[in-house]
């Protein structure tokens, strides 16, 4: 059944390439020659729950069609002389590109003098209550427009784009009324479309009460529920909704009317849940079917079997812990113990995460939080997807999922934990398509 085949494929004029001239055993390799683009010689880091730890293979080449992985063929495969044209990554890992499930990377203003006042001693939950907090980046970011909002937002998502992050959640939440919320929702799905990076979208209005409402906080969660959700919903603009469960946010029943509305309109559910008090947020996500918690600090065995159970994603958001000096930390030892896939994520918000880099909250999921290099790699990748609903299509190398991939410069997958600040990206590919500098 085999059968030698001669092909002059096109030649495109990127810098590194070849002319191509093939030869390949088409029993074999017939998928690879049905590629647009093949990255040839490559170590991936599969991420695939079936293989230990990073799911490393020997190397492969890794062929591209229709913005999904087509064929992953191992080196010792391919008989030569073959594809001069594919470009020979000698070696260099690649992995599923990153993912970076909660973030908050919309908003105006700055809260630089809030951090004065909290290095002089000053809480975060005082500063909130007083006016300060979510509130006042909520003043700036109605004030702004939407085309500023986006040309604030561009340099953040750019620098992700820049370390390897293929696919952003982005909330809303600092426009607490329903044009406002609108409005950042709007600005996330052009980011979208305008940036070569995958957008998910996050409907937040609860995440804090809006002055207006100060007095009676029972009906802004039923503004959100009656009018925020139906309108974002119908708008096509929020993928899903999530709450901001605490003391500071949304009781447990406003959590719950919140959810039993994102159900009607048929939005996936997420929360902010147990970050400074444990109100029992995460087992009514749970039971919710929600797609993550987030946070967890004060996490009890209760909602860890609850996520266990109902198999949600604890996300870990360790920059937050970080920036506010917390002691408490998520459960981390019982969560693996009972199996909850844990996600890792940059929380990137003006007010407990000033930090736009999700290198940076992998390196300190492990040094703060404990987590080892591969369960950080596992978070922002695997399990972040999940933690979108992502994954049939994203957070793994696989035939049939997305093209969402990265070549590194680097010697082993532990260094993408390991190493901050340094560009060791050599090739960077959304949906098939080559976008190392977008
Ligand atoms: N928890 C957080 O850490 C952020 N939002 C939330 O619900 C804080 C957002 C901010 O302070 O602006
Ligand atoms: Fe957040």
């Amino acid at each position: 059944c085999y059968q030698d085949v001669n092909l002059i494929l096109p030649f495109f004029s990127e810098i590194g390439y070849k002319l191509l001239y093939i030869h390949l055993e088409v029993g074999m390799n017939k998928e690879l020659l049905n590629c647009e683009r093949v990255w040839l010689n490559v170590t991936p880091a599969t991420l695939r729950p079936d293989l230990a730890d990073y799911g490393l293979l020997e190397p492969h080449a890794l062929g591209v069609r229709d913005g999904k992985i087509h064929a992953l063929v191992p080196m010792q495969d391919l008989k030569g002389p073959y594809a001069a044209s594919w470009q020979d990554m000698k070696g260099k890992l690649v992995t599923p590109g990153l993912i970076d499930c909660h973030t908050h990377l919309i908003f105006a203003g700055s809260r630089a003098e809030e951090f004065e006042l909290r290095q002089k001693g000053v809480p975060y939950a005082e500063i909130a209550r007083k006016g300060g907090g979510i509130i006042s980046t909520v003043r700036a970011t109605r004030a702004a427009s939407e085309e500023r909002l986006y040309e604030l937002a561009l340099p953040r998502i750019k620098s992700l784009i820049r370390e390897g992050v293929t696919t952003v959640e982005i909330k809303s939440g600092y426009g607490l009324t329903l044009e406002d919320e609108l409005k950042m929702l709007r600005v996330a799905r052009r980011l979208g479309e305008t940036q070569p990076i995958r957008v998910k979208t996050t409907l937040l209005a609860a995440h804090a009460v809006p002055p207006e409402y100060r007095d009676d906080p029972d009906s802004w969660v039923e503004t959100i529920c009656q009018e925020i959700i139906p309108a974002a919903a119908e708008a096509g603009l929020a993928d899903a909704v999530d709450v901001f469960c605490e003391h500071i946010g949304f009781s447990l029943a406003q959590t719950e009317q919140v959810y039993l509305a994102a159900d009607q309109y048929n939005l996936a559910v997420k929360g902010h849940m147990d970050q400074l008090s444990n109100l029992g947020g995460s087992t009514l996500a749970a039971h919710f079917g929600a797609l993550s918690v987030d946070h967890l600090e004060y996490l009890d065995q209760d909602g860890i079997q609850a996520l266990a159970h109902r198999g949600v994603v604890a996300t870990l958001l360790p920059t937050a812990f970080y920036f506010l000096k917390e002691t408490k930390l998520p459960p981390i030892a019982a969560l693996r113990k009972a199996g909850v896939p844990m996600a890792v994520s940059s929380d990137i918000n003006p007010g407990t995460a000033p930090i736009v880099s999700l290198r940076m909250a992998m390196n300190m999921a492990c040094t703060l939080l404990g987590l080892t290099p591969v369960e950080a790699m596992a978070g922002v990748t695997r399990h972040a997807a999940r933690a979108l609903g992502e994954q049939e299509r994203l957070g793994q190398l696989k035939v049939g999922m997305l093209a969402d991939f990265l070549v590194w410069n680097c010697g082993h997958p532990a260094e993408l934990s390991y190493l901050i600040g340094v560009d060791q990206l050599v090739s960077r590919v959304v949906n098939g398509e080559e976008t190392l500098h977008g």
